[in-house]
C-alpha cells in the first residue's frame, strides 16, 4: 500500500531514488536553494498541483530563495512510498531550476 508506513532501513535503501533528500527526525527532508524568490515560489506553485492531485501536500518553509521541504504521511505518522513519489517530482521539477 502506498501509504504504509516504510521501517527505518527501507528509507535508507530507498534513499538513492531522491538524490539531496535526507531522512532527519522521522521525514525526507531536503533544502532546495534557487537563483531568486519568483523561482523558488514558481517551483513551490508547480508542486502545489502536483500535490493536489496526488492528495499528498508537503511540509514546507520558503525563506526568499530557499525551500526546506520534510514530508511524512500523517495517516501513517511516518515515511511512505507516497513521500517518495512527492519527493520524485519535487526533484524532477527542480531539475531544470537549480
Ligand atoms: N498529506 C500528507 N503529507 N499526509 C497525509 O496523511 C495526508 C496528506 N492526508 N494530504 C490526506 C491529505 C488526507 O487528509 C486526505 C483526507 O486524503
Amino acid at each position: 500500500m502506498a501509504r504504509t508506513r516504510l521501517t527505518d532501513s527501507e528509507i535508507t535503501a530507498k534513499l538513492g531514488e531522491i538524490p539531496g533528500f535526507a531522512l532527519a527526525k522521522g521525514k525526507l527532508a531536503r533544502r532546495f536553494e534557487f537563483a531568486d524568490f519568483v523561482t523558488a515560489f514558481g517551483w513551490m506553485t508547480s508542486v502545489a498541483l502536483v500535490a493536489e492531485k496526488l492528495d499528498h501536500h508537503p511540509e514546507w518553509k520558503n525563506v526568499y530563495k530557499t525551500v526546506d521541504v520534510e514530508l511524512n504521511t500523517h495517516d501513517a505518522d511516518g515515511v511512505t512510498e507516497m513521500d517518495f513519489k512527492l519527493a520524485r517530482r519535487m526533484n524532477e521539477l527542480a531539475a531544470n531550476l537549480i
